[in-house]
Order: structure tokens, then sequence, then C-alpha cells
């Protein structure tokens, strides 16, 4: 079943195997989608060539920190140059500096609110206005939130605030690309043991909760985001646009 066959697409959030976005990626590509990876720096070169590399040895990787603009631009001139076209795009990037996901909220400074809105949140609308020119059959752009964004998730902080702007920006760029036949969604996961959410004081107790009060009574495996990514970007979800899909074993419904 190759529901991506002749598909397109560049994933941006690799760090490692256990990333959200390899499972995606992977999804993506056993569909069929030919893919292009980046990476936010020399630091994760490696790690993204050699993963990149199983999909076959002429895989562009390329390098990109979203807060850079004449990066996001290298990609996107690259991909024109490679296929010429796009049809997917994964945004799996998020960060905010460690001292404001440890104390109170009220504390953030702003270096650190522009900082965790700059990544998690402006650079996808960055990545959608570079993007849309190369979709020009339309496509399917996908990011990743988190229920802090709805409600308050101690510790959570500045990014639950980062996560409404990336689901509002969503919204208005399925608005905006719509037009063109280009959908905008989002997946709001569970908790998983990526190295983003690792170092979080607590986070074994966060997966705990999550088996006893989800109504699935166990967490999200990273395959199972990779088949919701693999849905979203489908031809199944070709009515799909602007909304926020929880992939959290049920945990966001309840009230208690
Ligand atoms: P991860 O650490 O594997 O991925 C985060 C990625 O963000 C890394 O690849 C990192 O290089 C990239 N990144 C950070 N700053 C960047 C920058 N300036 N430029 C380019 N890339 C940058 O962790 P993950 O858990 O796979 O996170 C992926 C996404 O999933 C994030 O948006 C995260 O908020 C979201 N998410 C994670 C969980 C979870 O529990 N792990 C739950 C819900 C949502
Ligand atoms: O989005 C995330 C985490 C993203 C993240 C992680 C880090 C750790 C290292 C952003 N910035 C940084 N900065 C660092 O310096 N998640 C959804 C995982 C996560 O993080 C939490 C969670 C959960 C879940 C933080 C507090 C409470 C719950």
């Amino acid at each position: 079943m190759s529901l991506l066959a002749g598909k397109v697409g560049v994933v941006f959030g690799v760090a490692n195997k256990r990333s959200i976005a390899w499972a995606i990626a992977q999804a993506w590509a056993r569909a069929g989608a030919t893919l292009a990876f980046t990476y936010q720096g020399e630091r994760l070169r490696e790690n993204v060539e050699e993963l990149a590399a199983t999909f076959g040895a002429g895989t562009l990787t390329l390098p990109c920190d979203v807060t850079r603009d004449e990066e996001i631009a290298a990609v996107f001139s690259g991909l024109r140059e490679k296929y010429g076209r796009l049809h997917l795009l994964l945004h799996s990037i998020a960060f905010a500096p460690r001292e404001a996901l440890e104390g109170e909220f009220i504390n953030t400074s702003r270096e650190a609110f522009r900082i965790a809105h700059d990544v998690s949140a402006y650079s996808l609308v960055a990545l959608a206005r570079a993007a849309a020119p190369l979709m020009d059959a339309g496509g399917s752009i996908l990011g990743l939130s988190y229920y802090g964004a709805e409600k308050v998730v101690p510790h959570y902080n500045v990014m639950g605030v980062a996560k409404a702007a990336l689901e509002a920006c969503t919204r208005y760029l399925a608005y905006d690309l719509g037009p063109r036949q280009i959908r905008v969604n989002c997946i709001s996961a569970g908790p998983v043991n990526t190295v983003a959410a690792r170092g979080i004081a607590g986070f074994t107790e966060m997966l705990k909760l999550y088996e006893a009060r989800a109504p699935l009574k166990r967490n999200v495996t990273a395959e199972e985001l990779g088949a919701t990514g693999l849905f979203l970007a489908s031809d199944g979800a070709a009515a799909i646009t602007g909304q926020v899909l929880y992939v959290d074993c049920g945990y966001q419904i309840m009230g208690m």
C-alpha cells in the first residue's frame, strides 16, 4: 500500500532514532515518499546523515537552525534544485531555555519567551512560507504539539504558551494555504521518551500518570505517532486542515 508514492517530503527535527520526527519519517518512507532531512547544527550532522542513509546513499541532508533565515532559504533552494517540487513537510521542533522549564512560569524572562516562540512557533510560519511555492500540486504540513498548549502542565511553562501559538499558527496557515490545497495540521502527542523529554524532572512519573488515567491505560508509542503522521499526510486526510489531533491514548478527554 503505497499511500505516498511519488511524494517528496522534508523532515525537520530528527536528533536521533528516538525522535518523533524519525518515527514519522519512517512511516512516510515506507509508504513510498522520497525524503530529505535537516539537522540543527554540526553536533547532530553525523547522527542525521547516518539515519538518512538508511533510505539510500543519495538521501539529501541539509543544515537548518530554524532561527536563521539564510539556512531556511538554503534548505528550500536545495530542495528545489534536487526535486523541483515538494508535497510533505514535518515540523518536529521545540526549544525553550532550560531554566524556563524549571521554576515558575511567572519568572519567564523576555529572552526565554522570545526564544521559545521563535524556535517552537514562528519557525512553522517561516517554513510554511518557504515551502508553499514548491507545493504547487498541493501538500501537507504537519507539526507536533502537546496538551500543555490547552491546559496547565506544571513546569511546561513557556513551552505551553509557545505550543498554543503553534496551534493558532496552524489554523491561520491552514486558512492562507487552503486555496492552494496545502493542508496544515498538528498532532498533539502524549509523552514519549525522547531527548527533549528525558531531561525533564518527573518525566517517568508523568508516563505512569498517563498509564493510570488515559482510557487506553497505556502510553502512545512512536510507531503510533508515525501511523497518524502517515494518515494526515495521505489522501485519507484530504479534507482535514487546521486541526490539532490528539494522539495520547485518550488522556485529553478526561475531566477527572
Ligand atoms: P527530539 O529532541 O528528538 O526533537 C526535537 C528537535 O528539535 C531536535 O531534533 C532538535 O535538533 C530540534 N531543534 C531544537 N531547536 C532547533 C533549532 N533552533 N533549529 C532546528 N531544530 C531545532 O524530541 P521530540 O520529543 O521528538 O520532539 C519533537 C517535537 O515533538 C517537539 O515539537 C516536541 O515539543 C513535540 N512533542 C514531544 C513530546 C514528548 O513527550 N517527547 C510530546 C508532545 C509533543
Ligand atoms: O515539548 C516538549 C519538550 C520540549 C523541550 C525540551 C527541552 C529540554 C532541554 C523544549 N525545550 C527544552 N529545553 C532544554 O534545555 N515536550 C512535550 C516534552 C515535555 O517537556 C516537559 C513536559 C513534557 C511532556 C516539561 C515539563 C513538563 C512536561
